[in-house]
């Protein structure tokens, strides 16, 4: 069973928590998520697909599991999404209706609406999809164009989490705590689903600051590079993790200086794991095992990677030479939606995916991701956002002639999405635009007017002239 802690039989049998998840103001035990989340899905049972406004709160909890229950595969859409984005992911997957809240003008869209009832009870006993049953679809940003629907099964979703139990000691003893968003892998995929699969305590912080943190008082937690680098700014709140028994980042790189800060202050070192939202999470340092600082760890249980050289052909793995990374992995998506040539170019003939990252593999198997191939994917505050998509947003403002958008280094962020425009439009107008159109967290934090982009001979923007 995915959702193996929501046994409807053992809950019954008294296999209750009375806090199994804490969300948003909420408490829901085991017997309150089998319930509700069994009557939600009694009444969308045999849609195609439908999506979920995935804000933290409890709706979104009992939307997801009720999905899962039913076999209903589900979008899950950006709580801050704008209307552009919006409009292409519900038309682009065939969603079928909302599930769950609504964003407020959903008017535009014309779709219907299933509200969760929080209350409402169901001891209908479902039995379990099969393994390769698409358990959600999930947009992620390319390098161009529009985000693709990455396709997971059930069965990659739970063998990750099995391979994230193994590697970490993670059991039903934990309480797991995050602030992330429930519409990515890493607060949706690991915090919420492992959760309900490992059967351990989970507690949504809202947003993740460094005090709502140390005031959860768990044993797991996960952050992306941004939020640890906040709790180390603040001294007290990261002492107050010196409880915890693991504290995990992922995501994006995590800073050396920031790992060491963990260890001085909470007494921890870090476990780092990498991973992507078509291959889910394949590499990581173990419970019992090195935490190097600026390395990611060993691949998982049936993870094979390996690094592939300028001629096409494998480097070796000397922990100096660098290489494009590729993974093979039970993990795996099943492919982008509607997409068989974005599928084609991500996958090697031998069923490995190309990361788009670069890395180096030392002699004991530990890896260290040394960038992107591409200028063109950023990464933000662990969020994964195309240039491509932001630079045809903002071409379509009247203001703007010209555009190159980039990721310039940021202490918090990671790097910091920067729009260079040759144009007379106000930057504030064009960072809000924007907002409105794709997802608030793919906003510029800055926009420059310009008169001219850099350009080579053939003329093509120089971003790398853009990026310091
Ligand atoms: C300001 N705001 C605006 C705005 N200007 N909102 C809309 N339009 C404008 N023009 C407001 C926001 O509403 C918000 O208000 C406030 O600014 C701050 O929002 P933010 O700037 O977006 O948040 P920030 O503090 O920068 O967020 C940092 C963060 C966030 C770490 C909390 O980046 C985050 O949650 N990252 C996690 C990403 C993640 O989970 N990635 C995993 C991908 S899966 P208010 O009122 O709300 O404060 C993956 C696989 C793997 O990568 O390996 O895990
Ligand atoms: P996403 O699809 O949002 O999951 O983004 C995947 C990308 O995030 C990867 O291809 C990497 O570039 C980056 N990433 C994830 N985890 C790490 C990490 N621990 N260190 C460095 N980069 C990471």
């Amino acid at each position: 069973m995915l959702l193996a802690s929501l046994n409807p039989a053992a809950v019954a049998a008294g296999a209750d928590l009375s806090d199994a998840v804490r969300i948003d103001g909420t408490s829901l035990s085991r017997s309150d998520l089998v319930g509700a989340a069994t009557s939600v899905a009694e009444r969308i049972g045999g849609a195609s697909l439908v999506a979920i406004l995935a804000k933290p709160s409890a709706t979104t909890v009992l939307a997801v599991a009720g999905c899962l229950i039913a076999g209903v595969p589900f979008v899950p859409v950006p709580a801050d999404v704008g209307a552009a984005e919006r409009r292409h992911m519900l038309t682009d997957s065939g969603a079928q209706g909302w599930l769950g809240e609504r964003p407020a003008d959903d008017d535009l869209d014309g779709l219907p609406h299933v509200p969760v009832r929080i209350h409402a009870r169901s001891w209908h006993r479902y039995g379990e999809p099969p393994p390769d049953a698409t358990a959600m679809v999930m947009y992620t940003s390319g390098t161009t164009g529009l985000p693709k629907g990455v396709v997971l099964s059930r069965r990659a979703v739970a063998a990750d989490i099995d391979a994230l139990a193994a590697a970490w000691q993670w059991t039903a003893e934990d309480t797991l705590v995050h602030g992330l968003p429930l519409f990515h892998v890493h607060g949706l995929v690991l915090g919420l689903l492992g959760s309900l699969r490992i059967g351990n305590r989970f507690v949504h912080t809202g947003r993740p600051s460094p005090a709502a943190y140390a005031e959860a008082a768990g044993s797991l937690y996960f952050g992306v590079p941004t939020v640890w680098t906040r709790v180390v700014g603040e001294p007290d709140a990261a002492r107050a993790l010196s409880s915890a028994r693991l504290l995990v980042s992922g995501s994006a790189a995590l800073p050396v200086p920031v790992f060491d800060g963990l260890v001085r202050l909470t007494g921890h070192a870090p476990v780092e794991r990498y991973g992507a939202t078509e291959s889910l999470i394949t590499v990581s340092t173990r419970f019992d095992g090195e935490r190097r600082p600026g390395w990611v760890g060993l691949p998982l249980d049936g993870v094979s990677t390996r690094l592939v050289g300028e001629d096409g052909g494998e480097v070796p793995h000397d922990g100096e030479t660098i290489g494009r990374l590729e993974v093979r992995t039970p993990t795996m998506f099943d492919g982008y939606l509607n997409r068989p040539d974005a599928t084609a170019d991500a996958m090697t003939p031998d069923g490995f995916y190309r990361t788009g990252d670069v890395s180096v593999i030392d002699a004991g198997g530990m890896h260290r991701i040394v960038g992107r191939e591409s200028v063109d994917l950023i990464k933000s505050g662990g969020y994964r956002v195309g240039a491509g998509e932001i630079e045809t947003v903002l071409l379509g403002h009247q203001g703007v002639a010209e555009v190159a958008v980039v990721g310039v280094p940021d202490d918090d962020l990671g790097q910091r999405i920067v729009a260079f425009v040759v144009g007379d439009a106000e930057p504030q107008v064009l960072i809000d635009f924007v907002a409105d159109q794709l997802s608030a967290h793919k906003r510029p934090r800055e926009v420059r007017i310009v008169d001219a982009l850099p350009r080579n001979a053939m003329g093509k923007v120089v971003k790398k002239e853009l990026m310091t």
